[in-house]
């Protein structure tokens, strides 16, 4: 009878040490790198692909005439265009105008604290030297250089964080209609997306199975990128809705495995990210009922691939505005570029970039490292953001008035941000005596001259004068 006590207790104990962690284990291990992601607050996110040569136009139809999403890089699904017609776009894809050196400065002047940037998109089109795949800018394009590689090291040079977005689920090269009919015919429950044929190969699927791209393309490319790549902070996948729940815990498995420490986003599929998100361009109302970090991801104008056509960009003002509002909820923002097919950053976002960084030279103490507080905002303005398709549709009307005070803290100070300079007193009556304690000091950051200031029961009543720290706004620094 001891004898097979201890025998099942050795195999017991053989077996817990093998097996393999928990997702609950795995999330919680990375505690310290959710902090880091909370301290970040912004980022440059960069699409770019083949995509970029039509730019949102294929045989003279914009993609306003074709089907799906109106983003340039959904424009193989929109225009429909055959996988083998689509490849020829390889062969004259050479951005010599390329600089990843001066990308990386942009995203550092602009205030941005790490880059995220596209290794294969919907299209199965792989921007970095790919061993599994011939269809990569090596093998299939006269460019043959490995610009992710370039990039990679030219952020590592700018101490800038590093990521990669990777489209584990749409693949419209090599994923056959992207696990549509193997999800529905395994009778597991199909999410709302799902049950849409959305992002699917219809038009031209590849000969082999789902399954067969899984386990020929997409974890070896996961892997591959994961060690050509050493410490990178996140990993974001993109559209998991006809991944089963398993194939999203090996996509996420496979990220621990190799770097234990970057945060997958929650588009793995089933819950599994170490971050959520709460829709592109979309700021969320209910901030309180997000558990996990999260991040906003935004465009610059209404597109994320290189769209030749779009020139409604938002403007530092807007930009900024974005920024505050999801810092003051406790969120992370990252702002995407859409390079050209030359490589060039078109100009436009390049200025409002440096604009926003310019902000963030002075006022950044009121941003990094911050966390929400109890108040995110105060005053008339009320703007909802509900998506990329919905601030296309209705633009955005920059009137904020010198009324208008956003909220974050720091230990124990507290900062009130605001876009607007007032021409008289004002006061910000969440800081009134009931709400808060008493204030020791009240200073505007990147300004030595003293301010008056007075808390009674009805708020913090101010008279910032008449200096400007940057133009586009200023945040005070409440001390306790
Ligand atoms: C996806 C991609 O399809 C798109 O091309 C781009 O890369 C973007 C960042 O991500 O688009 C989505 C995915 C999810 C939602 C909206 C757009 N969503 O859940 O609201």
């Amino acid at each position: 009878m001891k004898k097979i006590v201890l025998t099942l207790s050795i195999a017991i104990l053989i077996s817990c040490t093998t097996q393999e962690p928990s997702w609950e284990e795995m999330n919680t291990s990375k505690n310290e790198a959710k902090e880091a992601f909370n301290d970040a607050k912004y980022g440059m996110f960069i699409h770019w692909g083949l995509y970029s040569i039509p730019a949102g136009e294929w045989k003279g139809k914009k993609m306003e005439e074709l089907k799906g999403p109106r983003v340039a890089e959904w424009i193989q699904l929109g225009a429909e265009i055959p996988r083998e017609e689509y490849a020829q776009l390889a062969k004259q894809f050479n951005p010599v105008e390329y600089d990843a050196e001066a990308i990386a400065r942009l995203a550092k002047k602009a205030g941005m604290k790490y880059v995220v940037c596209t290794s294969k998109h919907h299209d199965g089109f792989a921007m970095y030297d790919s061993q599994v795949s011939q269809y990569d800018i090596i093998d299939a394009t006269p460019y043959k250089k490995d610009l992710v590689q370039e990039l990679y090291e030219a952020c590592k040079k700018q101490g800038l964080d590093f990521g990669l977005y990777y489209s584990h689920n749409i693949d419209w090269m090599d994923g056959n209609d992207c696990g549509y009919s193997e999800l529905l015919a395994s009778g597991l429950p199909m999410n709302d997306k799902a049950t849409r044929k959305m992002g699917a190969n219809t038009w031209d699927p590849s000969p082999n199975t789902f399954s067969e791209y899984l386990e020929n393309k997409a974890y070896p490319q996961v892997k591959e990128i994961l060690t050509k790549f050493p410490d990178m902070t996140t990993l974001w996948y993109d559209m998991g809705h006809y991944v089963t729940p398993e194939q999203s815990k090996k996509f996420y498995q496979i990220a621990y495995d190799l770097q234990p420490n970057m945060l997958v986003n929650s588009r793995v599929g089933h819950d599994l990210g170490d971050f959520d998100i709460p829709g592109d361009n979309k700021i969320p109302e209910d901030h309180l009922s997000i558990t996990k970090p999260w991040q906003t991801v935004g465009t610059t104008n209404n597109s994320w691939g290189y769209k030749y056509y779009d020139e409604d960009w938002k403007s530092p003002k807007e930009l900024l505005f974005w920024l505050i509002e999801i810092v003051s909820k406790g969120g992370n923002y990252m702002l995407n570029i859409g390079p050209k097919a030359t490589g060039e950053v078109p100009q436009q976002s390049v200025d409002n970039l440096l604009v926003v960084g310019e902000w963030l030279s002075v006022n950044g103490e009121a941003i990094y490292n911050t966390r929400k507080w109890k108040v995110t905002h105060e005053g008339p303005t009320q703007i909802k953001m509900d998506g990329t398709g919905d601030r296309e549709k209705h633009g955005f009307k920059a009137e904020f008035t010198h009324l208008d005070f956003w909220f974050t803290q720091k230990g124990s100070d507290l900062y009130a941000i605001a876009l607007e300079y007032p021409d008289e007193k004002i006061i910000i009556k969440s800081l009134n005596t009931e709400n808060v304690a008493e204030i020791k000091s009240v200073s505007m950051l990147g300004i030595q001259t003293e301010i008056d200031w007075k808390q009674t029961s009805d708020g913090l009543e101010i008279d910032p004068g008449l200096v400007k720290a940057d133009k586009n706004g200023y945040a005070l620094k409440i001390e306790f």
